[in-house]
């Protein structure tokens, strides 16, 4: 092997070696004999540190003082029983049972879901989650789920953060055994941007039932119940809680937008029930729903279709709390809510602050307010590490009721804004976005319905083309593949169809199709495909959760292997270090394994040597190890 490994070496085959050549080339052993764990994290930090992090450069640097995250300690020896162990014992039916019949005003926390999703680009690593977990178990046992998967966390993790989301989920399920964890789903799109497959969306949800989703959130990106079936089919089918979700757009109390009228909503409501949902979702993931809205919509859905509500905003707008105590006040089961530290604006409206304003009412909900102060202390130390994802709004705007922006999409749009150089021109986007969803005949605007209209509107504020242009037959435009895709049916139908002008224009001769995306797509051979990957990771072992991590996202999961050969588990890498490397004289410790824990010393980074490397010298575990990484900059 190393005879091979010299004979095919680069340099060997130049020409350009000397007897110093196999003192200096470490990976003519390294190439055959995987370099074991250690060495990968050791390359990961120094190729940080020399080279810096892709993702935080020309960044906002975490403040000099920051204070460490430690996880507040425990009020009890061992967590009360929770919504866990109700659903384990007694089923989904009693755990919906048991939220219509008790009084106090049920909260999921969602900061390790829509909390960073919606104020930090979603970046957010497993290792600051796994920290307090155990603290929310002993000290919130009252909480009725822990919203912490699904949505964009799953294809970050994979693509950005260098992690693998099943393990995210095993470790959080784990740490908080009373607590109901819970996912978004986007229905047929999974947790995709496009429709998958049937056995695809089957053999996702499965999996992650079997890793530990408790509750899942069903929605579809244009309210199309046909499109949820094949989802929520599979959720009943694997023992745990459906709640099958409306989304909420425009303005039930607006008369000139009768297209979301009171009658829409408990007829989607109803729909869902007969659909087998156990629980209704009412999801505002724009945070549109003004507090008016919310009695009278909360009541009839409660009267009309008779299941328990859980009710999620965004407080874009800053007036979300309002919108909880109406819905609260008319009835609604259960409200989402991040902790305090990463909460309002685009997040969600802050929890310690509606634990409050229940406190000493018949909807109290139980919660101990100094726990949740101790949480949040946390998180406000975690999200300080994040300074370089920062970009959401300064303050809260009422311009959310113009352009209708998901919380989840704001600061991802404006990002791709930035990287267009339109930044200066956000307030320009913000209004084209409202035009094009007219111009698609007012839709509702989510995952990924709300990703094709962003696409359109940046495009034509780029390119200077306003609504009346685009619609013009006689301008010739060039639309998105995005666009063109949705107009042809492939995300599903909105109520009334496409507008017939425009999605003419769209598709020029192209047929249009107005059933279900999933009867276009043949099942995917599961079998042949894990055949397939194992060939393309040269023998690995490939299990259920890596064939779903590929089926949603075939070139994504295959990068992520690809540095994970490299580098080996960073996971548990402090985010400090993660992100930016060690500093000489610095001491980190990484549990990669239970009970295997790397005690890593960074020395002294050394001169970039001729041949373009740098040396850059450890201690692992108390003995000195050197790496070599390419100076790339
Ligand atoms: C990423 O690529 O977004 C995350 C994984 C880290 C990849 C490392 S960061 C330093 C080096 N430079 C790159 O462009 N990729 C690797
Ligand atoms: C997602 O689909 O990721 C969302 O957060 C939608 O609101
Ligand atoms: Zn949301």
């Amino acid at each position: 092997e190393f005879v091979i490994n010299l004979l095919k070496h680069e340099t060997f085959l130049n020409n350009q070696y000397s007897t110093k050549f196999i003192d200096t080339t470490p990976d003519l052993f390294q190439f055959r004999k995987r370099r074991d764990r250690g060495t990968k994290v050791l390359t990961y930090i120094a190729d940080i540190t020399v080279n810096g992090h892709p993702e935080v450069q020309g960044r906002a640097m975490p403040a000099a003082d920051l204070r460490p995250a430690r996880a507040p300690g425990f009020k009890v020896e061992t967590p009360a029983p929770g919504t866990r162990n109700l659903l384990e014992e007694k089923g989904p039916q009693a755990v919906a049972d048991w939220m219509a019949a008790q009084k106090q005003l049920l909260i999921t926390d969602t900061t390790m879901r829509d909390g960073h999703q919606s104020l930090l680009a979603t970046r957010m690593r497993s290792i600051d989650m796994i920290k307090v977990a155990p603290t929310y178990a002993h000290n919130l046992p009252q909480l009725f789920s822990m919203e912490c998967w699904g949505g964009a966390t799953f294809d970050v993790a994979y693509r950005f953060l260098q992690e693998c989301p099943w393990q995210r989920l095993r470790d959080l399920r784990k740490a908080m055994p009373n607590l109901m964890t819970q996912m978004l789903l986007r229905g047929a799109n999974g947790v995709g941007y496009t429709n998958y497959p049937d056995n695809v969306v089957q053999f996702f949800v499965k999996q992650a039932a079997e890793t530990g989703v408790d509750v899942f959130r069903v929605f579809d990106s244009l309210n199309w119940v046909e499109n949820m079936r094949v989802a929520m089919d599979a959720v009943l089918e694997s023992g745990k809680v459906l709640e099958g979700t409306i989304c909420y757009t425009g303005d039930i109390l607006d008369p000139d937008r009768a297209k979301y009228d009171l009658k829409y909503y408990v007829a989607m409501g109803k729909e869902l029930k007969a659909a087998g949902a156990h629980v209704l979702g009412l999801k505002d993931m724009a945070g549109l729903m003004k507090a008016p809205a919310a009695g009278p919509l909360v009541k009839a859905l409660k009267e009309e279709v008779g299941l328990p509500i859980h009710f999620h905003t965004h407080d874009t707008s800053g007036a979300a709390t309002a919108t909880i105590i109406a819905a609260a006040e008319a009835g609604v089961d259960a409200v989402d809510a991040a902790m305090d530290a990463l909460s309002g604006n685009t997040s969600q409206p802050t929890l310690g602050s509606v634990v409050e304003a229940f406190r000493h009412t018949e909807r109290d909900t139980g919660l101990d307010i100094a726990a949740i102060r101790e949480i949040s202390n946390y998180w406000e130390a975690v999200r300080g590490q994040y300074a370089a994802f920062e970009s959401a709004q300064q303050a809260p705007a009422s311009e959310v009721y113009l352009h209708e922006m998901p919380g989840g999409q704001f600061t991802n749009l404006k990002a791709q804004a930035r990287s267009m150089g339109l930044e200066e021109r956000w307030h320009e986007v913000a209004q084209t976005y409202a035009d094009v969803n007219q111009m698609f005949g007012d839709i509702v605007k989510v995952t990924p319905s709300s990703k094709v209209v962003g696409d359109m509107a940046l495009m034509m504020v780029s390119q200077g083309l306003s609504r009346d242009e685009v619609e013009d037959p006689k301008t010739d435009v060039s639309f998105p593949d995005s666009v063109i895709d949705m107009m042809k049916g492939n995300l599903g139908q909105p109520p009334g169809g496409w507008p017939k002008k425009i999605q003419k224009k769209i598709l020029k001769d192209e047929k249009a199709f107005t059933d279900r995306p999933g009867l276009h797509a043949a099942p995917i051979d599961i079998e042949e495909t894990r055949a397939d990957l194992v060939k393309q990771l040269e023998g690995k072992g490939v299990d259920d959760e890596d064939l779903n991590g590929y089926l949603m996202y075939p070139k994504v999961f295959l990068d992520y292997m690809g540095r994970h050969r490299a580098y080996g588990p960073v996971r548990t890498l402090p985010t400090l270090t993660f992100f930016y490397g060690m500093e000489p004289g610095e001491e980190i410790t990484a549990e990669i394994d239970p009970g295997k824990t790397l005690e890593i010393r960074l020395q002294a980074v050394g001169e970039t040597q001729d041949d373009g490397e740098v040396r850059v010298f450890f201690e692992l575990n108390g003995q000195p190890r050197t790496i070599r990484v390419p100076d790339r900059k």
